[in-house]
């Protein structure tokens, strides 16, 4: 059960249709799969997204920190000394994708060993999460378009509307349009990812309040303190925190200085271990979680769906698990399939995926 080797290998897939929101677009998935070998040949697997606009992390940035940094500090334990990789780990600043796909390729080798599914080691809540469906900006007809195809297709019936723009009356037309289409029959809430400021965001807000919307997340910057409790004070549904929490410790600030009143867990940012930790302390403060997607290749959402299904908490809302479909391709041998609007986890040991060869040898950008 030792740690032998650590790989990190990066990799291009181009998107079919690119993700546009408040703050940055992305057109390739240009991930790292890193890869945590074993001294009895198990192999554990996990995918890294970096977001340099959200986190500051570079697909060269992440290559280097596992390199250079990471895995001289964690070759020679083993696979149960979870809690010293995440010490040792936390000697370095950020890089929070980089440390969250060590960390669930750690639990990914420790379940195929342990020949039990991770999902189950982690808590074993249920085998299933509902999956809500990201919508980016794109013409209000387009977007109002994809969703249908997503009730048709897949059986989606949850929407996070992406908004943030200028003037606010783009994005509220969107919502509008979307609430006029399919009525009650859906579920639908909107992330500004730090685009408004926090008037912007109450006048938005205030045209939406007869839409039915069930969460705000991230609307306008927590750097700006005051305005942002000013906004969650007025608000009559949650305001999840995301990229404003990267941390236990920045969801213990943001709750209690009233700046939010719900979170995102992603594990591509907080891996299996400190997400655990976020479930925890979301438990005992009392508020939603919804499990938020950081732009996940299939291997990523594997690892969310692995998580979210774990615990009751982070299974009650309708998880983002639904980015990869906008990709040309990924690398799984088996690939994800939503049906009926659910996601269903693997009962494979580990967190239930394998990685196709010939896919990785193809869309790997180092050979
Ligand atoms: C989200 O929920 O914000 C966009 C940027 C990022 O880091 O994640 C996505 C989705
Ligand atoms: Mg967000």
């Amino acid at each position: 059960m030792k740690i032998t080797r650590v790989d990190a290998i990066p990799f291009a897939i181009p998107y079919v249709k690119p993700l546009r929101f408040a703050s940055g677009e992305v057109h390739v998935a240009n991930h790292v799969l890193v890869r945590v070998h074993t001294d009895t040949g198990v192999v554990g697997v996990a995918e890294a997204p970096p977001r340099p606009f959200t986190y500051g992390e570079t697909q060269d940035g992440i290559i280097t920190v596992v390199n250079t940094i990471f895995a001289p500090a964690i070759v020679g334990l083993t696979l149960l000394e979870r809690e010293v990789v995440a010490a040792r780990l936390a000697r370095t600043i950020g890089n929070p994708a980089a440390k969250s796909a060590v960390d669930m390729a750690i639990w990914d080798a420790l379940g195929k060993t342990l020949g039990l599914p991770v999902g189950d080691m982690l808590g074993g809540f249920t085998d299933r999460l509902r999956v809500s469906h990201m919508l980016g900006f794109a013409e209000p007809a387009k977007m109002v378009a994809e969703a249908e195809k997503m009730v048709e297709t897949y059986g989606i019936r949850t929407f996070k509307v992406k908004v943030g723009r200028h003037p606010v009356g783009l994005d509220t037309a969107v919502v509008r349009a979307l609430r006029e289409r399919f009525g009650a029959e859906i579920e639908l809430y909107v992330d500004g990812n730090r685009g408004w400021t926090a008037a912007e965001s109450a006048r938005a807000m205030k045209e939406m309040s007869d839409l039915d919307l069930l969460f705000a997340e991230e609307l306008c910057d927590a750097a700006d303190v005051m305005g942002r409790r000013w906004l969650v004070e007025q608000l009559d549904v949650p305001f999840i925190a995301d990229e404003s929490v990267p941390t236990p410790a920045d969801v213990t600030r943001e709750i209690l200085g009233r700046s939010a009143t719900a979170i995102s867990i992603k594990t591509a940012r907080t891996g299996f271990t400190t997400s655990r930790r976020t479930h925890h302390l979301a438990e005992g403060l009392g508020i939603p979680v919804v499990m938020g997607n950081q732009i996940d290749g299939q291997v990523g959402t594997a690892c969310a769906l692995a998580f979210g299904s774990a615990f009751e908490l982070t299974s009650r809302y309708a998880g983002e698990l639904s980015n990869f479909l906008d990709m040309s391709d990924d690398l799984l041998t088996e690939p994800l399939q939503i049906r009926d609007g659910h996601l269903y986890r693997s009962t494979a040991p580990g967190i239930g995926f394998e990685v196709d060869p010939e896919k990785l040898e193809r869309y790997r950008t180092d050979n």
